[in-house]
């Protein structure tokens, strides 16, 4: 970094401060994860100065022979993972990814069923502030108000009333394992496509810790940076009849140039995910989000569902007298990040919320395990049960600190960076 420190010390700084943040406090945001420096090296190399439009063999550029190389060993490794035909691994998002799908299978005005974004789904299956809530004609499923479980009856309801093209299945706040199977069924019913967005749970997925929905979708899209641990982005799977089409929806549909350097570092995280450790971080995953909704159950939290399945848990705070918005704040004092969320049925506006979603795929990167994941389970339960206790914050605050010196995080790039300030200056 000696190069952007002398350069801009400004952003050079900003760098400085993020990985501090990083590395000092607890990233406990479901949807966020920590990547390999090998990850980072791909990301941050020469493949970020080229045009490469097109797909391998195919480009509207030349000098693109090094770029098919990373592009075809994204898809081949992508395939072996899921056990899929056809992958593209060019959208620059998982929102990207749903939209190339939607363009591909669907015309404007066209019905989609899926995930109400209030009981848990995500803003790109038809909310009204997205594309695909301006673009289509969005029908909602929720989950039942009994089990906070998604009510597969109400869905085949709603299919065989509607009849819409398209059913999702997939979420963002769901702390249980979803029936792709009965999905499929339901579509199959109703002759509608099935499109799962697993991006929450890819990683999951990967290593078995989860039911997969590829023999049950037409199309499954994803991000590739959540518990997949890789960097930002996304990609689509499908069978290769949908292929040339999907392809053509990404580019020249909607996307100009692939980001080359991202597409690089996606190849090296479908690497590290076909590994065996990485079934083992996955696993612990599950183990780990498993202890915290004990732990949490067990101080008197109720979680929505009752508990977790999978990699984050979603608590209801309606009975705490402390809303989400408080709860992400004094969790943040102590150095705990996490953010609110609303819950299902949820009475407060999504600015205010009453729960807040806490998840473990990036704490379990930094090597946290059973004892750890119950002491900080405690450390919560305390902050939301006296969230204005001064003494208490910093007594926690002071604890997570000596957590993450214990489990480190990126090496010496911390020292590195310092050592860089002082010989710019910067
Ligand atoms: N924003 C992501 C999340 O936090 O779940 C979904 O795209």
């Amino acid at each position: 970094m000696f190069n952007l420190s002398r350069t801009d010390p400004e952003v050079f700084r900003a760098l400085k401060a993020e990985i501090e943040r990083q590395t000092g406090q607890l990233e406990m945001i479901a949807s966020e994860n920590f990547v390999s420096e090998a990850v980072m090296e791909a990301e941050g190399s020469v493949f970020m100065n080229k045009y490469a439009e097109g797909y391998p063999g195919k480009r509207y550029y030349g000098g693109c022979v090094n770029m098919d190389t990373v592009e075809e060993l994204a898809i081949s490794r992508l395939n072996r993972l899921f056990r899929s035909e056809y992958a593209n691994v060019q959208p620059h998002s998982g929102s990207q990814a749903n939209m190339a799908v939607y363009f591909s299978a669907l015309k404007p005005g066209d019905t989609i069923l899926s995930m109400n974004l209030a009981h848990g789904g995500h803003l790109s299956h038809g909310s009204p502030v997205s594309f695909s809530g301006r673009l289509f004609n969005i029908v909602h499923y929720g989950v039942s108000r009994e089990t906070e479980t998604i009510d597969y009856d109400q869905v085949a309801d709603l299919a065989r009333k509607h009849k819409p093209k398209l059913i999702i299945s997939g979420a963002s706040s769901y702390p249980r394992t979803i029936d792709f199977a009965a999905f499929r069924s339901i579509s199959s019913e109703v002759g509608a496509l099935h499109m799962t967005d697993m991006a929450h749970i890819a990683g999951l997925v990967a290593a078995g810790c989860h039911p997969s929905p590829i023999p049950h979708a037409d199309f499954v899209t994803s991000t590739t940076h959540k518990t997949l641990r890789g960097p930002r982005g996304g990609f689509i799977l499908s069978d290769t009849k949908y292929g040339k089409m999907i392809n053509s929806q990404i580019f020249p549909g909607i996307q100009g140039g692939p980001l080359m350097n991202i597409i690089a570092s996606k190849a090296v995280a479908f690497k590290e995910a076909l590994g065996d450790d990485f079934r083992a971080y996955q696993q612990q995953v599950v183990t780990n989000t498993r202890i915290l909704a004990e732990t949490l159950t067990s101080n008197g939290f109720r979680l929505v569902s009752g508990g977790s399945d999978n990699h984050l848990v979603l608590v209801d705070l309606s009975g705490k007298n402390l809303t989400g918005a408080e709860a992400e704040h004094v969790l943040e004092q102590a150095g705990i990040t996490v953010n609110k969320n609303s819950i299902p049925f949820d009475t407060q506006p999504p600015t205010v919320t009453s729960g807040v979603r806490i998840g473990t795929p990036a704490v379990t990167t930094r090597g946290l395990k059973e004892k750890e994941m119950e002491e900080i389970g405690g450390h919560i339960a305390e902050l939301l049960t006296a969230p204005r206790d001064a003494g208490l914050i910093s007594r926690v605050q002071g604890r997570i600190r000596e957590i993450c010196r214990e489990f480190p995080l990126y090496g010496d790039r911390l020292r590195r960076y310092e050592e860089c300030s002082v010989s710019t200056g910067g």
